[in-house]
């Protein structure tokens, strides 16, 4: 059964996922003329898996017989003082989203809604991921400094993360 309930929050979750996509893609554009190609490139594309994952939300509230209403997301223009300020605030969000997908798995076994539960889990697998690699690029410009030469390595490496 596909409870009322259930259906309000995941349309939340379309929409967090709709912000995410814009975030990501607002970060990419605010880099791309610094010349930070790799940072670049990873930011863009990940604008796009973001929006795969509100594409994955709205097919599963139709294919239960659901109806997906949107919201308006706005992303407010923001000057990051550095790169390692921006992967920051990246790292905030995907906590912050990793916390409701864990509100919605706890909420799928509250109305006993296995399906949703089930079809979640994927979310779960993508957030540990998301999180991971947010962290990793943290470290890495913890290591490597933020001089232009240590930039230049960071910008380099994650071409390489990116093209992986
Ligand atoms: Fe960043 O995983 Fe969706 O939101």
């Amino acid at each position: 059964m596909f409870s009322e309930k259930i259906q309000i929050e995941l349309i939340k979750q379309i929409n967090r996922e709709s912000e995410s996509s814009q975030l990501y893609l607002y970060m990419a554009s605010y880099v791309e003329s610094s010349g930070f190609e790799g940072i670049c490139e990873f930011l863009y594309d990940h604008s796009n898996e973001e929006r795969m994952h509100m594409l994955k939300l709205i097919r599963y509230i139709n294919q239960r017989g659901g109806n997906v209403i949107f919201n308006k997301v706005c992303i407010k223009n923001t000057i990051y003082g550095s790169i390692k300020e921006l992967f920051k605030k990246l790292l905030d969000h995907e906590r912050k989203i990793s916390s409701k997908i864990n509100f919605l798995v706890e909420l799928s076994l509250q109305e006993k809604d296995y399906f949703t539960y089930n079809f979640l889990q994927w979310y779960i697998e993508e957030q540990i991921e998301e999180e991971s690699l947010i962290k990793t690029i943290l470290d890495k410009i913890e290591l490597i400094g933020e001089d232009k030469g240590g930039l230049y390595l960071l910008d380099r490496d994650i071409r390489k993360i990116h093209n992986k």
